[in-house]
């Protein structure tokens, strides 16, 4: 992604995420604010910016962070909310295992109290490795937790996927965390 896509990328991450009022924006209960209003947002901060890159921004997002709506009135953010917005996941059966990745510094805290939402709506968990690495990463080095959730799940944990894959719920309690051989 450009440099200027990804600068607005990062505005629209802020607004439609966390702080819709940074922007002038107000979301919907469903987390949606409309194009007209966020161009409008965009223009005011400097980023003048047309429908066409405003797509382009969706689309060449590297996790999917914002879908349009079918008649491309209006954009939202899939998941990392910390705003309260409803409705945008959907309830699903877990694999056996997801994995988390953190840092070292969290893991005393965490093998306490477990994993919980921190700012966000939920707890992020992914189903690949890959992902988890990359996700501790941007701390420091990655430490993996495997996350039992087909046990959590049996157990009445309820268990949500946004659609652009990320593995959501609401706390992961210490017993059903392992830390993986890094190996
Ligand atoms: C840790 C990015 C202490 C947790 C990524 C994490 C992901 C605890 C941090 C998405 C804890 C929260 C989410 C406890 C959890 N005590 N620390 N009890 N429980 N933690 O950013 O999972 O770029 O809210 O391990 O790619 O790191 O935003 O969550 O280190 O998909 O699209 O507290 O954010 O995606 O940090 O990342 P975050 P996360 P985006």
């Amino acid at each position: 992604m450009s440099k200027e896509l990804a600068k607005r990328s990062r505005a629209l991450s802020y607004w439609l995420r966390h702080a819709p009022e940074q922007g002038g924006l107000t979301l919907d209960p469903a987390g949606w604010a409309t194009v007209a209003d966020v161009l409008a947002a965009l223009a005011r901060e400097g980023l003048a910016t047309s429908e066409a890159v405003l797509h382009a921004v969706v689309e060449e997002n590297d996790k999917r962070r914002f879908e349009l709506s079918d008649d491309r009135s209006r954009i939202r953010a899939r998941q990392g909310h910390s705003v309260e917005v409803e409705g945008s996941w959907e309830a699903a059966a877990p694999p056996a295992v997801l994995y988390h990745g953190t840092v070292e510094r969290f893991l005393a805290a965490i093998m306490r109290e477990g994993l919980t939402k921190q700012q966000r709506h939920h707890v992020h968990l992914s189903a690949d490795f890959e992902t988890a690495m990359k996700v501790g990463a941007r701390r420091a080095e990655a430490v993996i937790l495997t996350v039992a959730a087909g046990r959590m799940a049996a157990d009445g944990h309820a268990f949500a996927l946004s659609t652009n894959g990320v593995w959501l719920t609401d706390h992961v309690p210490p017993r059903y965390l392992a830390c993986k051989d890094q190996s």
